[in-house]
């Protein structure tokens, strides 16, 4: 073979080389808006290495952690676009978006967080999959995110009355800001990374989340009464852009969801040790923990949240009560 042809020869092989390698490997970018040492980060770190191993390596995800990709709303909207393929969100922000999961923001609607995985895996978590699949986000799998409670600077919360007045900052979604003033208090929704200055400033006075992440923004530090009015059981999801899902082959859709299924298995665990371990370093460092002996009137307050939300989505009703009848 002389040298010029030779060389066509390996340059074709090189170019087909590349070619194959652009078309079959994929790259992606996922968000995480948690710390190092945090549930869901050790969780959707496992995720990526499974992705690339049940893949073969077709596909590899580049995680990135602590929320540097931008706040949870303005990522969920990436992901749906598909500038980002993969988000570990919650369902919370989410609900603005896609009026089905909104339903898991009613406060108090889910018993505690077994009531609301039973709900997920049955015919609820099918509707609340499509609705977000209508909007291009295809939830792969789910996340304990635990019960929120509330927290702030000043005093323990035992009944609305100690709601009245308190500057409370929420997620960004309208079913929270209703849920403060039907309490009496005054929503100040903000990102979650401006929260800790927020209330160190007193520009908040509190706030409301799980253990965990009370603990890892360190809030306790700045607001040190701690109620557990457990008013919010709201999922999490590793969620994935719906064409990016859509254009895969069956082996990989399959064995992404295997590896968000191995992922959520080894979340759930660490978000029970975690839960645990965030309470105690709180209890350790002096936070006045309280329970609140009666819910009802936190519950009867929510009544008009109800209605407003069933005024506005009178289709979702049969979910609402579907939730409401899942023992
Ligand atoms: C956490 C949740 C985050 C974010 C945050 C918040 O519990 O895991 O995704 O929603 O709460 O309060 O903004």
């Amino acid at each position: 073979m002389n040298q010029r042809l030779s060389q066509t020869l390996l340059g074709a092989a090189a170019a087909l080389t590349l070619a194959a390698g652009t078309v079959s490997a994929a790259e992606w970018r996922g968000w995480n808006i948690h710390v190092p040492g945090y549930p869901n980060t050790i969780a959707m770190d496992r995720f990526a290495e499974l992705v690339a191993e049940k893949t073969g390596g077709e596909i590899t995800l580049q995680m990135f952690h602590g929320g540097t990709l931008g706040s949870q709303p303005d990522a969920i909207e990436q992901v749906r676009i598909g500038a980002l393929e993969i988000g570990n969100f919650n369902l919370g922000p989410i609900g603005p978006v896609v009026p089905e999961a909104n339903v898991v923001s009613l406060p108090f609607i889910f018993k505690d967080v077994d009531h609301m995985f039973r709900v997920l895996e049955g015919e609820g978590g099918k509707m609340i999959a499509a609705g977000m699949e209508k909007k291009g986000l295809v939830p792969l799998a789910w996340y304990d995110a635990g019960a929120r409670s509330f927290y702030n600077s000043d005093h323990p919360i035992n009944s609305p009355e100690d709601v009245k007045g308190l500057k409370v900052r929420v997620m960004n979604n309208d079913l929270y800001s209703g849920m403060i003033q039907q309490l009496g208090g005054n929503p100040s929704p903000m990102a979650f990374a401006e929260v800790y200055q927020a209330l160190k400033t007193h520009v908040v006075d509190g706030a409301e989340n799980n253990w965990p992440s009370y603990e890892s923004t360190g809030h306790f530090e700045v607001a040190g009464f701690y109620s557990l009015s457990q008013h919010l059981i709201i999922p999490e999801c590793v969620c994935i852009n719906a064409d990016v899902y859509h254009a895969l082959t069956p082996e990989q859709q399959k064995a992404v969801r295997e590896a968000a299924e191995e992922s959520a298995v080894l979340q759930r665990k660490l978000w029970a040790e975690r839960e645990k371990a965030s309470r105690e370093k709180v209890e350790a460092a002096g936070v006045k923990i309280n329970l609140i002996s009666d819910k009802a009137p936190f519950q009867a307050a929510m009544g008009p949240v109800y209605e407003k939300f069933l005024a506005d989505n009178p289709d979702l009703r049969p979910l609402v009560e579907l939730i409401q009848a899942t023992p």
